[in-house]
């Protein structure tokens, strides 16, 4: 269902948001390292698309993604990753309250959990804050591969615990798993 997907800008300030068409966005959220930047590539099918890494804190900026030339992608710095110096803490922090609070465009957010790990304290945080600016949500499980078959509806019901009232899909970009039901949501 994507046709065409293209990098549009790596923004440090809300400035530099491509804001001038009133696109909806669909933005990426989560700890660092828990699969944002490879669920872009594998929604849009492309294996270079964001930047990708095995060590936390790639993504370092609000990244803008033109998906059809009608919506947008935007993949955001992690949070909550320890190694991580207090002041890019921080900074990260800034970039992804800065970016949620900026009202131009209509948000949705997919909150991205690791499967295996279960939603942390900052998830839960994040989740809050999420509802508390009235973000719409989508609860995304990430790397459901790293669990055993047998233990998926286990770990779907420790994220519905932890993060009440929240619609959830489990995905993995090694098996392609959940790609299909996020595209019939993006384009619904
Ligand atoms: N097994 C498995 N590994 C995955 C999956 N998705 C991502 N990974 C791996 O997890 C690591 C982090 O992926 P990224 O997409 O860079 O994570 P990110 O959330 O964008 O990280 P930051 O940009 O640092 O915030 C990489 O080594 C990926 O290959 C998945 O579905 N299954
Ligand atoms: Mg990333």
């Amino acid at each position: 269902m994507i046709k065409t997907s293209q990098y549009v800008i790596s923004a440090v300030s809300k400035e530099q948001y491509p804001n001038q068409y009133q696109f909806p966005e669909f933005v990426f959220i989560g700890r660092s390292n828990v699969g944002k930047s490879s669920l872009i590539n594998g929604l849009t099918n492309r294996k270079l698309l964001a930047r990708t890494s095995a060590t936390p804190g790639k993504t370092n900026t609000v990244n803008f993604y033109l998906i059809n030339g009608d919506r947008y992608f935007v993949d955001l710095p992690g949070y909550g990753y320890a190694v991580r110096s207090l002041q890019k803490r921080f900074n990260y922090g800034g970039y992804i309250e800065e970016y949620l609070k900026t009202n131009e465009n209509q948000k949705t957010a997919f909150l991205l959990v690791d499967t295996k790990v279960g939603p942390t304290d900052d998830d839960v945080l994040m989740y809050d804050y999420l509802l508390h600016l009235q973000v719409s949500v989508m609860v995304i499980a990430t790397k459901a591969d790293k669990i055993g078959k047998t233990h998926l509806a286990k770990a779907k019901k420790v994220i519905e615990m932890r993060l009440p009232g929240s619609q959830i899909i489990m995905t993995s970009m090694a098996t392609k798993q959940g790609i299909e039901e996020m595209l019939t949501f993006i384009f619904k």
